[in-house]
């Protein structure tokens, strides 16, 4: 469908819309952005239906399809073509169908060349999004980075094989994700239990916990990630599922555990992500409004589908010109001032020294 099930009908921070149906509205598209806002699989607190219209619209700058990165500098809503395709028309109730619609779409985009992002939606989405997107590149092609307070390779949950906290194991059942490929950052907490922990080493999962991220370094423990995501496989999937963030920085979710991720460290990890890796796919999960406050979460998830459009955007621009995003850089270093502002101000400088008598430095 073109629209979105949740209203208000807006797109992301107010970028084109295209329409799955009709092949031609995004067959030049670089990323395409697509709500899945499914919460009926989510075995605490539901919710997260809503997080595809607050993740389009969370921001307090106008809705009008740009967002130049003081950081990147770069466009990436206007210098990559980036579409939004509405939601998919899905019933929470219905997960098994929802699934398959799901999967449906994200593949379609990932054929058409295009890199999707997806909204969620709670993280069973992580299944059909990961699917749709290796079925175009190939099952065991496509490794993933995974931020998450919880594992989510549980196998029967509630009674069911679909759900949230299972989506990772199916993937690897399946033949889609590679479990060696697979990498999970910012676990911590109670869950999962033993049996779990055991099929997760058994299936060759390098997993995060919090402590050894903490002990370690982050920037130590995602150069280690790379490192094994970028093996023997064509590129990366990032899943975001925001209660990998403190819920001091993300209250608005189903199943909040405390101990986690700072906003920052996690923008920065994905602009890190997708700067230096080939990315294939990203989903931000679990954004769930009823619980948030003061937009918090919404606002953080906006900022990391923007830091992954930005970064993409920095490094395709970087690898056409054979240059280098340099972080250290001042914000104001480099950049070249128009030849009128700089004699204007000049002249205001050389009134401000020479006239009224007045010197602002006096020599003895
Ligand atoms: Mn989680």
């Amino acid at each position: 469908m073109a629209g979105v099930l949740f209203g208000p009908d807006i797109t992301f921070l107010g970028v084109p819309r295209c329409d799955l149906t009709d092949e031609s509205s995004y067959a030049d598209a670089d990323i395409v952005i697509l709500g899945a806002p499914l919460d009926g699989g989510t075995s605490y607190r539901s919710g997260a239906r809503f997080g595809p219209s607050a993740l389009r619209q969370a921001c307090y700058l106008p809705q009008d399809g740009s967002r130049p990165s003081l950081a990147l500098r770069v466009d990436g809503l206007k210098d990559l073509r980036v579409y939004d395709a509405g939601d998919v028309m899905l019933y929470s109730g219905d997960i098994e169908q929802a699934v398959r619609l799901i999967e449906e779409d994200v593949y379609k985009i990932t054929a058409a060349g295009a890199i999707p992002i997806i909204l969620g939606g709670d993280h069973t989405i992580a299944w059909p999004d990961h699917t749709g997107v290796a079925r175009h590149h190939g099952f065991g092609n496509v490794s993933m980075i995974h931020f998450d307070a919880h594992a989510d390779t549980g196998d029967i949950l509630n009674g069911s094989l679909v759900g949230h906290g299972t989506p990772m194991r199916r993937l690897i059942e399946s033949g889609a994700l590679r479990g060696d490929r697979f990498l999970q950052l910012g676990l911590r907490g109670y869950w999962p239990d033993e049996p779990v922990l055991q099929w997760m080493a058994a299936h060759g999962l390098r997993s995060y916990e919090m402590t050894e991220i903490v002990a370690r370094g982050l920037e130590a423990c995602l150069t280690e990630a790379f490192e094994i995501a970028t093996t023997d496989c064509e590129g990366v999937f990032i899943s975001v599922d925001i209660d990998v963030c403190d819920p001091g920085h993300a209250p608005g979710t189903g199943t909040p555990e405390p101990g986690g991720f700072s906003a920052r460290e996690l923008l920065d990890a994905v602009r890190r992500i997708c700067y230096e890796l080939p990315v294939l796919g990203v989903d931000v999960v679990e954004v769930a409004p009823p619980y948030d406050h003061a937009d918090i979460t919404a606002l953080l998830g906006n900022r990391v589908v923007l830091e992954v459009i930005s970064a993409i955007a920095r490094r395709r621009r970087d690898r056409a010109n054979g240059t280098t995003w340099d972080p250290m850089q001042p914000l104001l270093a480099g950049r070249e001032v128009d030849e009128q502002l700089r004699l204007i101000t000049e002249g205001e400088e050389a009134r401000r020294r020479g006239e009224g008598g007045a010197r602002p430095h006096h020599h003895h």
